[in-house]
């Protein structure tokens, strides 16, 4: 694209000219931004048909990865890096007196997620892309993504997300491509000659769905697959109908409103589900959009409906888009005339499911009511396929009414979305072994049961490019420099840095790059807060959604003990260190909430203490975002990834802070097992229940939380705190919520059982730190492990065991 840096000064200075009408020196950092991303976009372009166009002729097998949520970031250091121009890019901008950081800077997050499901997403895309696999995301242009977090007075406020407000520079928008969804109306049938019941729907509500596709750029070169986000528009034919239904103006433009707002905010509470009916209509909005598209580009294949499994996969992400599986048969059979079980193989050969979650509260469920009224037609698929399945389960176990009962899809009064999604699908995933196996021998076992075959795991990866090549330049090079760089495609390569464990100048080298990241990080911290760090101290991270079982409050009870033994003078420190918290609190999720004032009050209490602040230092970053992560995670030194064991199903933070050289302190939970078998015990930090104890409790009982509490003095002193006057609560009332969560309802996390553990984890690790070569010596063999991590190996493994999609073989065997 540039061949060399004159070439691109040329390209940008021309740009500012063409696009904004300035010369380079009356140039602000928003325009140079702005001309750089439209440069690129141009170049993105032509490589886009080209990989549209090489699709099309080879008539390869497509990938649609259907997710409600794709947390993307920024694209423009991305795309540099994956267009090989970024060095180049980086030169020319220091030339005409800018920074490629603060260019970078300019770019607002894609937020169009929650956290780890959509990040995820957002990794795999990267991945198919760098793979050569002809894999694409469809999704939502929400006009609000994950709001932005404000903390007043140390309390979280939520402030709307206006992504859009300056426009986003990697989007294209395709009105000729639009297709309609309907909801609502009745349904009703004819029967055909030949026999065969017709459905029509009528007096049904329609939209428009207009795609916007967004460049998804392969590392390869060459690969450009697209982010197809679908937005909710007024159709034409639904205006005619609204007015001849309401007569009244202002009457039809508010329902028409209420029709067009299905795509305007991403909901922000990953914890549980409340029934909304905007979110079932959002679910079947880009469902329905998305395969009407999908099936329109199999179409002008000319091939038979046969072939649909060859030529496309459809995979769920979460139970979000289970919809995909009574959608597909609607089309098949009510538009192109198959019959049931035509339609159900090629469903069932056609589509996947991954579960991301055992968290009870964040199974969806749709009151049947509620259901068939905006969706009927689709309702009455699901009614059949239930059926049959119920059936079936009825001719294999006769009379066992308990097992057809927790099967069905339709039970309780409720369309059950995870049921459904298992019935639908070839294949099932968990995102860790540990979750796979919880799913198979516990929540799923009688589908496992009923479908042994279906079920299979892949444990969750990370794009390296993003966050090691991107994110940590400084590392990716010292890396470079001794082993080369092959593993840039190959990241398992990384294993080759273990011949150097004994390198004195690489884990020299290992330190300095850390220190050198965690000076930028204080330096932007102070600039963008005015918060002042000690660059030397440890730098403990602990950032993802604020959720009970992540555990959050453990760690803030263990700094507040950490300042009561600091204040008493006893247990010194022996290298300071500062605790850094990134974490969202859904809306309404009370106690999360009440969390992030307790860390903020714990920070006002440390920072302002003279007699500690010197050693101890808490920091809450505010709108803890994926370009922040991209700051942070560079600079840790120790990864909190302290979930109650079970519960964190992957976890995919860990695996980041890993790659970057962190050391995690954590339990066996996730992927963190994972971790764990490939480092080795010597080179992390694990304490606590494990998942099958946790189990236990939870079904047997014999956990009592106020025997912990009255048997350890540092408990009940720190749990305490939380409702006495204390340096941490005035009139005692405003944690009182968290300490009867922790001692009248019984911890249901088990915060407290592993308290003991987890203090003498953090001290054996502050310890540690002090020995600076052991210390880079165990970030080494994290760095060089992680390459197991990567999401091209994940990728490859769904390409082959799953999607059955041909790809570049780049990962090492
Ligand atoms: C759940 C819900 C429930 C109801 C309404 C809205 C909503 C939105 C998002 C979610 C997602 C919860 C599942 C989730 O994010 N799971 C996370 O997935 C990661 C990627 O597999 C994994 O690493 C984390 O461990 C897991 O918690």
């Amino acid at each position: 694209m540039f061949n060399n840096k004159e070439q691109c000064k040329e390209a940008i200075t021309g740009r500012l000219k063409t696009q904004l009408g300035k010369g380079v020196e009356k140039a602000t950092e928003r325009d140079v931004y702005k001309a750089l991303s439209s440069l690129l976009q141009s170049e993105i372009m032509k490589q886009w048909k080209k990989t549209n166009d090489t699709y099309r002729t080879n008539k390869d097998k497509q990938v649609y990865y259907f997710s409600m949520e794709f947390l993307m970031g920024r694209l423009l250091g991305n795309n540099m890096l994956n267009m090989k121009v970024i060095d180049v890019v980086d030169e020319a901008l220091k030339d005409l007196g800018f920074s490629l950081t603060n260019t970078e800077d300019q770019e607002k997050d894609a937020g169009l997620g929650n956290g780890g499901l959509g990040r995820l997403a957002a990794c795999f895309l990267d991945s198919l892309a760098s793979l050569g696999i002809a894999g694409h995301g469809y999704g939502i242009r929400y006009k609000y993504g994950m709001f932005d977090q404000r903390i007043v007075d140390g309390y979280q406020v939520e402030l709307p997300d206006h992504w859009l407000n300056e426009a986003f520079a990697w989007e294209v928008r395709r009105p000729e491509e639009a297709v309609e969804v309907r909801f609502e109306g009745r349904v009703t049938s004819r029967e055909r000659e030949d026999g065969q019941l017709d459905f029509h729907h009528e007096g049904y509500e329609t939209l428009q769905a207009v795609p916007y596709d967004v460049p998804v750029v392969g590392y390869n070169g060459d690969t450009i697959n697209t982010l197809r986000l679908w937005s909710a528009e007024p159709s034409d034919k639904d205006i005619m109908h609204l007015a001849h239904k309401y007569h009244d103006y202002s009457h039809m433009l508010g329902h028409q409103r209420t029709h067009e707002s299905i795509s305007d905010i991403l909901y922000p509470d990953d914890s549980t589900l409340e029934g909304q009916k905007l979110r079932l209509k959002q679910e079947y909005f880009f469902v329905s959009a998305g395969l009407q598209s999908a099936i329109k580009k199999f179409e002008q294949l000319d091939l038979s409906w046969d072939q649909l499994p060859h030529k496309a996969a459809f995979h769920i992400n979460d139970t979000h888009p289970a919809l995909i599986v009574p959608e597909l048969m609607r089309i098949l059979m009510d538009e192109k005339q198959l019959s049931w079980n035509k339609a159900w193989d090629i469903t069932l050969r056609s589509v996947s499911y991954t579960n991301h979650t055992i968290l009870s509260e964040a199974l969806e469920m749709w009151p049947i009511d509620m259901f068939r009224a905006i969706l009927p037609r689709i309702f009455m698929i699901i009614e059949e396929i239930n059926n049959r399945f119920c059936h079936e389960l009825w001719t294999k176990h006769p009379g066992d009414y308990d097992r057809i009962g927790r099967l069905a899809i339709i039970a309780d009064g409720q369309v059950k979305m995870a049921h459904l999604a298992i019935v639908g699908s070839h294949s099932i995933n968990g995102v860790a072994k540990l979750h796979t196996e919880i799913l198979k021998k516990r929540e799923m076992k009688y589908f496992f049961g009923t479908f042994p075959e279906r079920f299979n795991n892949k444990t969750n990866g990370i794009t390296h490019r993003r966050w090691l090549m991107h994110a940590n330049k400084p590392l990716s090079n010292v890396i470079t420099d001794v082993i080369g760089d092959e593993w840039k495609r190959q990241p398992t390569r990384l294993l080759n840095l273990l011949k150097y464990q004994e390198d004195a100048s690489l884990l020299d080298n290992i330190y300095n790059v850390k220190q050198h990241n965690k000076e930028s990080f204080s330096d932007w911290l102070y600039k963008q807060s005015g918060i002042m760090v000690d660059p030397t101290s440890v730098f403990d991270v602990h950032i993802k959604r604020l959720h009970g079982y992540k555990r959050q409050l453990l760690n803030a009870l263990h700094i507040m003990y950490l300042y009561n033994e600091m204040k008493a003078n006893r247990t010194p420190q022996v290298a300071p260190r500062t605790f850094f918290f990134g974490a969202k609190a859904a809306p309404s999720y009370h106690f999360a909430k009440k969390v992030i004032k307790l860390i903020n009050t714990i920070a006002t209490v440390v920072n302002n203490d003279p007699d500690v602040n010197d050693q101890l230092k808490v920091v809450f970053l505010e709108n803890y975002s994926v370009s922040i992560a991209e700051k942070i995670i560079p600079a840790t030194n120790v990864s909190e990834q302290i979930s109650t064991a079970s519960k964190e199903a992957s976890g995919t933070g860990n695996m980041k802070l890993m790659m970057n050289g962190a050391l995690t302190l954590g339990t066996m939970d996730g992927a963190n097992v994972e971790i764990y078998e490939q480092v080795g015990e010597d080179n992390i930090y694990t304490f606590g229940l494990r998942s099958d104890e946790v189990l236990k409790y939870e079904r047997e009982g014999g956990y009592v939380a106020k025997n912990r509490y009255h048997q350890d003095e540092r408990i009940r002193h720190t749990v305490d705190q939380l409702i006495h006057t204390s340096p941490f609560s005035d009139d005692g009332t405003e944690f009182k919520f968290i300490y009867d969560a922790l001692l009248t309802y019984n911890d249901e996390y088990f915060v407290l059982k592993d308290f003991s553990e987890y203090i003498e984890k953090q001290k054996m690790m502050n310890r540690d730190y002090k020995d600076v070569r052991q210390w880079s010596k165990k970030s080494l063999v994290n760095i060089a492990h992680s390459g197991a991590f990567s999401s091209d190996s994940t990728i490859e493994a769904y390409a082959n065991d799953i999607w059955n999609v041909k790809h570049q073989q780049v990962v090492l065997k």
